[in-house]
């Protein structure tokens, strides 16, 4: 890395103390895109890299609720406003315990390069908090979305900031909050995506991330004149993400022989067919199971404590969280042949895991090309909104296709060197370029 970008990023590591993760994001983006900077005086002299590396706001909050036993909890809530120059704040609500202001700086940052790359008119955002929704009723989850809106309401709006999904806040989530919005500004708008389909949601929203995920290493695979049919997949997390990958990667042929949880992973060399998948959504999405509970139901194996990088395969899908790619674990995948990485979580692969799938030249798609699915479906779900209409299944999912068909060339064009592809520096400066373009047109915003 350049002087001048080590230097940018020893003063962003310096004003923000501790915030490792939101280093590690800040740290890959300056060093795609410093080169072309330093090349464009433009951008040098309206410091763009400064301002875009500060949030516009950071709002936190406490969030009081009474659990089942009427006892009082206390919770800290948090919505991330980092940049709006190209749109409204767009970007989802994780509730997790490891919730903390660096971890949604991140996650904010990379929304905005993200959202930027989908062609859709969003800025970048991300909130959450450290409340675990695990092991809580449905009453307890729903008293603390209220409390948690109570707050929120205030700072955001369907033109002004759009909050969705994320780890631990799905359909159910973002019911109660969008009821309890609802109530305080007696307004019923498109304030969040996500919402259920008999209220303002759109159809393909759910699968959105997975399917989208799936299509862009179709994408990638092309580029190598290989295709999905018969590949064998190894999936992380069973979640949302996970879920719906694993559905359009058995639509197109593909075979899937894992999946994991917070407490290991299942091996089922035979391959997670649709009636599997379908007891692991009533698993983790009605019963809120742990994934042990398809290895006892599908008598195969379950790994407790692993990641699944382990097992040999043609492809990875990391769909569960930051960092859950180790430099180790990406060996393990070259060596057992994987070609293609498609990243469904947000910053799953450590930087010297990245350096590792790089330096063996294998397609590495980084989470802010690979699942912008989710949010591009969310930019679809506001303009339904806006034109009160809800468009077909097949016309969401075309459209969903399409946008990932033009986030893959988008990394080709600024990525391409020679015959490699280097999806990291094209996401990136792609990303970056439209939102500091907008920001030096805007004046000193
Ligand atoms: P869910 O809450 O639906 O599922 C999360 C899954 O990941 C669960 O299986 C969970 O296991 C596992 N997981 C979460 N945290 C950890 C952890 N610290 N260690 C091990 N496993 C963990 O979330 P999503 O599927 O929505 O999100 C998954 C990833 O995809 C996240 O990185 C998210 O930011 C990203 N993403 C999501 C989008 C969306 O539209 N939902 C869009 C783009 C990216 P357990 O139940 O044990 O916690
Ligand atoms: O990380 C992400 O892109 C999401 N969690 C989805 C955000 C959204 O607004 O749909």
């Amino acid at each position: 890395m350049s002087k001048k970008a080590e230097e940018f990023i020893g003063r962003v590591v310096e004003k923000n103390p501790g915030e490792v993760e939101f280093h590690q994001a800040v740290r890959e983006v300056v060093h795609s895109v410093m080169p072309y900077v330093e090349a464009h005086p433009r951008y040098q002299k309206a410091k763009i890299l400064d301002r875009v590396v500060e949030p516009e706001r950071v709002i936190q909050f406490r969030v009081p609720w009474f659990d089942d036993r009427g006892e009082v909890q206390v919770n800290r809530g948090y919505r991330i406003e980092m940049s709006s120059a190209i749109g409204p704040y767009k970007g989802g609500l994780r509730f997790h315990p490891s919730v903390n202001l660096g971890i949604l700086k991140f996650l904010a940052f990379e929304q905005v390069f993200k959202n930027s790359l989908t062609t859709l008119p969003m800025g970048g955002g991300k909130g959450g908090s450290d409340f675990d929704p695990k092991g809580k009723s449905d009453n307890e989850v729903m008293r603390f979305c209220q409390s948690f809106m109570t707050e929120l309401a205030r700072h955001i709006g369907p033109d002004t900031d759009v909050p969705a999904g994320d780890i631990g806040v799905g359909g159910r989530e973002v019911g109660y909050l969008f009821g309890q919005y609802k109530r305080l500004r007696n307004e019923f708008t498109g304030v969040l995506t996500g919402k259920g389909l008999g209220w303002g949601g759109s159809l393909i929203r759910p699968e959105a991330t997975g399917y989208g995920c799936v299509y862009f290493v179709e994408e990638m695979l092309k580029t190598r004149s290989e295709g999905l049919a018969g590949k064998v997949c190894t999936v992380s997390g069973s979640g949302n993400v996970a879920q719906y990958t694993v559905e359009k990667l058995l639509e197109l042929g593909a075979k899937s022989v894992t999946l994991s949880d917070s407490d290991g992973f299942i091996h089922d060399p035979d391959g997670i067919d649709a009636q599997k998948l379908q007891f692991v959504m009533e698993l983790k999405n009605v019963k809120r199971g742990r994934i042990k509970e398809y290895a006892d139901e599908y008598k195969c194996k379950f790994i407790p404590g692993e990641r699944p990088w382990g097992i040999a395969c043609d492809l990875a899908f990391p769909s569960a969280t930051q960092n859950e790619v180790e430099e180790a674990d990406a060996k393990k995948l070259v060596k057992g042949g994987c070609l293609a990485i498609g990243e469904g979580a947000n910053m799953p692969s450590s930087p010297e895991a990245i350096r590792v799938f790089q330096l063996a030249k294998i397609l590495y798609a980084p989470g802010k090309a690979a699942n912008a699915g989710g949010v591009a479906t969310s930019g679809l779900e506001m303009s339904q909104n806006s034109q009160r209409l809800s468009w077909s299944r097949k016309e969401v999912d075309e459209r969903l296709h399409q946008i990932m068909i033009s986030i893959h060339e988008a990394c080709v064009r600024y990525g391409k060197d020679g015959k490699h592809i280097d999806y990291v520096k094209g996401a990136n400066l792609a990303g970056f370029l439209k939102v500091a373009d907008a920001m030096i047109d805007q004046g000193l915003v």
